[in-house]
């Protein structure tokens, strides 16, 4: 009995530690190679990243965030509710910034001159 329960915490950790490993691989981590650590939204085609994506943060865990304006109109990054402003951009102007927050939720990004096309949500998640 206590052998068995021995083998499947065994292969527990085999597993885990197969598919950590996988994952790894098919994700490797921003810190290494690129030079590039945060994230990196590109606005382009009045979208940022093409899909507007979600971006995720951790409460008291600032993340570098870099604006790069590669269209050929201007366009700025306003998160009213967590401070940030790039003020415009034109083209391949780019503005460092950060996500920061104390407290979890939703906040909305955008672009002031394109608000229609140019949104997306952070989401800020308990520590
Ligand atoms: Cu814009």
């Amino acid at each position: 009995m206590l052998n068995n329960i021995i083998a499947i915490v065994a292969v527990s950790f085999i597993t885990v530690g197969v598919i950590w490993a996988i994952g790894n691989f098919t994700h490797p981590s921003q810190e290494s190679g690129s030079t590039h650590k945060g994230l990196l939204l590109i606005a382009q085609d009045n979208l940022f990243n093409r899909t507007n994506p979600k971006i995720f943060a951790t409460v008291y865990r600032p993340e570098k965030l870099d604006i790069l304006n590669k269209d050929f109109v201007r366009h700025d990054f306003i998160v009213d509710k967590l401070n940030i402003n790039t003020a415009y951009l034109s083209s391949e102007q780019d503005f460092p910034t950060a996500i920061a927050s104390s407290k979890p939720g939703t906040f909305e990004y955008y672009c002031s001159l394109h608000p229609m096309t140019m949104r997306g949500e952070i989401i800020i998640r308990p520590g």
